[in-house]
């Protein structure tokens, strides 16, 4: 069975949301953040310390986006992914890649230089820089849901897992209230999804770990 290691709103809320829409059985394991320094034993299951990691027989994964990939190819059974005869997979790809490369990379710039480090290291600039970076590549995304209800279409799939959870940290950060009207209708379709909903509750009532 898959185990899924997870702190709160982390990028494990990808395949923690993933494995909810399939409805799988998965063991959550939810530590606190930073677990490198705030779970004992975290560093020797994930050398670079980082959330989430995935198990699963053997397998150890620490990308988010990779770990949707892999449990929708594996278990999905054609839910929610496109397969690669279709016309639209390579989009498929491409937006699960930006959803983390190009939309929650910036963000983490933003939150590290406003709350994570200690006040006399934030940094106003950084954070202004680093919003306009993030505002300005969600172009696509407003420029996507013109004519369709999600990124592929009719068909919702992981690419708007990693694209939906990208929103959930802007949200998280404030950045909410900047979103176009086709992003704020696109995310608020999302956030009432039976499949987001549970994820949300299982995050709420999974006690925390400090030792794995
Ligand atoms: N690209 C990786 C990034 C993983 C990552 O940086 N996770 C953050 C939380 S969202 C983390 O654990 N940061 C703590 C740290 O770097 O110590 C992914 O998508 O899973």
């Amino acid at each position: 069975m898959i185990a899924l290691y997870h702190s709160y709103d982390a990028r494990s809320f990808r395949p923690l949301w993933t494995l909810e829409e399939l409805q799988l059985p998965y063991e959550l394991v939810r530590v606190p953040f930073p677990p490198r320094s705030e779970c004992a034993g975290y560093l020797d299951l994930n050398p670079v310390g980082t959330v989430p990691t995935l198990l699963d027989e053997g397998r150890r994964m620490t990308e988010s986006a990779a770990m949707c990939q892999y449990i929708v190819d594996r278990y999905g059974k054609g839910e929610l992914s496109v397969p690669v005869e279709d016309t639209s997979y390579g989009q498929y790809l491409n937006w699960i890649h930006f959803g983390e490369a190009t939309l929650t990379f910036p963000q983490t710039l933003v939150l590290r230089y406003t709350r994570l480090e200690p006040e006399e290291r934030r940094n106003p600039q950084v954070s202004e820089d680093y919003t306009r970076w993030f505002l300005s590549r969600l172009r696509a995304v407003t420029a996507s849901l013109r004519s369709s209800e999600f990124l592929l279409g009719s068909q919702f799939t992981i690419a708007d897992i990693s694209v939906g959870y990208a929103l959930l940290l802007a949200e998280d950060l404030g950045l909410g209230s900047y979103f176009s009207p086709e992003v704020a209708s696109y995310w608020g379709r999302l956030k009432i999804r039976p499949g987001y909903l549970r994820a949300r509750a299982v995050q709420d009532a999974a006690p925390v770990r400090t030792k794995i």
